[in-house]
């Protein structure tokens, strides 16, 4: 159970999908530099029809040499959806930002979930999620995004993203912020080469010993480009199956950008996670 902002929560004990929304004037544009607003609005409720438990919404990008928003243009962006959102439908909205301000006024206009690429490492961000007692997704990155796929280099990718994230969980518990509100995520594509990703899918198992729910997101990324040769919209197939394996190996949210075919890919992948645990656990 994910404990969220104003008693509400969020039930995890089968894997749910987040449904990616960015805001950014190349994807919702109205046909000028501005956010088209009902459109957005339009793709998050369909997103909801096809099962989404959560919209993370996104004003920035965080693809290497996008470039930089300020805090102004970035709540232009995502504030107004993130009021209507919340206003008209019962949903749970992330905010994907790492800027304190926009995390608290997003948490205000009703966000429930501080999804943080950068694991509130800015000054003043960890303060504004103990305060507005969001839910936190905490995830790794190495480097910067503008920089973090020219050359990634671990000893052990699964060893250093475990203690990266240890020390994370140390840092919100020691703001005062419940483990119940926490979520770990390895950051697949983030500072990471084909090989770091794979192995971080294979031994994702071993971030359980964390004991937080895990949220993977490697819907359209360059991982699944290298794998099959595909353009980023025509990865949809490739994005199912490593979701699924994301499944089998314990993750509890899948983000990503196909929807409908993610919720039926992750209840096939979570039955037949259950009737293993109870072959090896009889009742
Ligand atoms: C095509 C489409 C190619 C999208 C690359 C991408 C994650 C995340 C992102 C993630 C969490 C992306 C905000 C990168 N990825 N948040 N955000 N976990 N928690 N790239 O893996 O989608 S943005």
């Amino acid at each position: 159970m994910l404990e969220l902002p104003r008693g509400r929560r969020l039930d995890l004990s089968s894997p749910v999908v987040m449904g990616v929304l960015n805001v950014t004037p190349d994807s919702f544009s109205d046909g000028g530099r501005h956010i088209g607003i009902d459109t957005a609005l339009a793709a998050a409720y369909r997103m909801l029809d096809e099962g989404a438990a959560i919209i993370d919404v996104g004003g920035e990008s965080t693809r290497p040499g996008a470039d930089p928003v300020s805090v102004a243009e970035e709540c232009d962006r995502v504030l107004p959806l993130i009021e209507r959102l919340c206003g008209e439908r019962d949903c749970i909205v992330s905010i994907d930002t790492m800027k304190p301000e926009v995390m608290r006024e997003a948490c205000r206009a009703g966000a429930a979930i501080i999804n943080d690429v950068n694991a509130l490492q800015a000054p003043g961000a960890i303060e504004v999620a103990a305060a507005e007692n969001a839910a936190i997704c905490l995830m790794h990155m190495q480097g910067e995004p503008r920089t973090m796929q020219v050359a990634p280099v671990y000893a052990s990718v699964v060893d250093e993203v475990g203690a990266f994230l240890g020390l994370r969980i140390a840092a919100c518990l020691a703001q005062g912020i419940p483990a119940s509100r926490l979520l770990i995520d390895p950051g697949f594509g983030f500072g990471k080469t084909l090989a770091h990703n794979l192995e971080l899918l294979a031994h994702l198992p071993s971030f359980q010993s964390l004991h937080l729910p895990i949220l993977v997101g490697m819907s359209r990324k360059g991982m699944l480009g290298q794998l099959t040769g595909r353009a980023v919209v025509d990865r949809t197939a490739a994005g199912l199956a490593a979701a699924t394996l994301a499944v089998w190996n314990g993750a509890s949210i899948v983000r990503t950008h196909d929807v409908a075919a993610t919720v039926d890919a992750v209840k096939v992948a979570d039955s037949v996670r259950r009737a293993a645990q109870a072959v090896s656990a009889p009742s």
